[in-house]
């Protein structure tokens, strides 16, 4: 059901073998992925999930090891003088399956998942940063005081007894994210958590972006005008997860629009998130290694005319 948690697909397995994948098809066909390796953070382990803070001096990323388990949140910090510093492993994770680190700039505060225990709930057996066995996912929050980082906490209104993931947040201080809750359309569906007067309420998206396939994973336009969400499987796609788009009209989400080969592959993408200035990055397995990549969210059309 939900690949992105478990392993790498059966179907990336194969293409492991395959020599298929964003670095090497790229010189044969035009219609390949033109996107570049964000060199900064890569390393032999795997990087997904980048995002950075609205200050663009803190980077958050997630590493995790060969099969795609052992998640962990790590974090570079740009000094006074301009300098980066060494990325290295963010002082709320590491203990427990982490990732998908978003900035949540109304709390100045990251919004992550992970199956650590609830406060209260006793730890189930784990190794290291995999998963824990009957886990299940939640959305946590954490709080930076401009020195250090605070204690992370459980964002309870947003929990369920199912997984809940994958946060984006807009500018008006709404949370978008993904949970295999019931009452949703199947797999994964995208909820919307809308801050009132009486605190936070939590609906699933109105309109056709949630289908029968997984939506596992979102970046939403800071001003609602848009969403990159990450389908499981769409036939229209390339296969495995792929990036597709949702434009707002009056209250509803449209049915997502496949954003095409500039960004997808026969491989897993998942982890959109863009910047400021328009930079669109996102994660892609290649021979059974995710990296991050970017490119201009220009050069995507579906994208383009929120980028002139
Ligand atoms: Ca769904
Ligand atoms: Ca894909």
């Amino acid at each position: 059901m939900q690949r992105t948690f478990s392993s790498l697909s059966i179907l990336s397995y194969v293409l492991l073998f395959s020599g298929c994948g964003p670095g090497g098809s790229g010189a044969s066909n035009p219609e390949a992925p033109t996107w570049s390796l964000v060199p900064e953070i890569s390393s032999p382990t795997g990087e997904s999930w980048y995002s950075v803070n609205g200050e663009g001096n803190r980077v958050l990323f997630g590493r995790h090891s060969e099969n795609w388990s052992s998640h962990t949140i790590w974090e570079m910090v740009r000094d006074a003088t301009g300098e980066w510093s060494e990325a290295a492993v963010a002082p709320f994770s590491g203990e427990y399956n982490d990732r998908a680190a978003r900035f949540y700039t109304v709390l100045d505060a990251v919004l992550f998942s992970s199956d650590r225990p609830l406060p209260g709930e006793d730890g189930p057996d784990h190794v290291g940063s995999d998963k824990r066995a009957g886990a299940v996912f939640n959305l946590w929050v954490v709080a930076h005081d401009g020195d250090k980082w605070m204690p992370a906490e459980p964002f309870e209104i947003l929990n369920s007894e199912a997984d809940d993931f994958h946060a984006s947040a807009s500018n008006m201080g709404a949370i978008f994210f993904a949970s295999t809750r019931d009452g949703g359309r199947g797999g994964a569906d995208i909820y919307r958590a809308e801050l009132a007067a009486t605190g936070y309420v939590v609906a699933p998206l109105a309109g056709d972006v949630n289908s029968e396939y997984s939506e596992s994973d979102l970046f939403v336009d800071p001003d609602e005008r848009f969403m990159i969400v990450v389908r499981t499987d769409d036939p229209r796609g390339l296969g495995g997860d792929d990036l597709f788009v949702s434009f707002k009209e009056g209250d509803t989400w449209t049915e997502p629009e496949w954003l095409g080969p500039s960004v997808n592959t026969p491989e897993d993408e998942y982890g959109p998130w863009i910047s400021p200035e328009g930079t669109l990055y996102l994660t892609s397995h290649s021979g059974g290694q995710a990296d991050i990549f970017s490119l201009p969210a220009s050069d995507v059309p579906l994208l383009a005319r929120f980028f002139p």
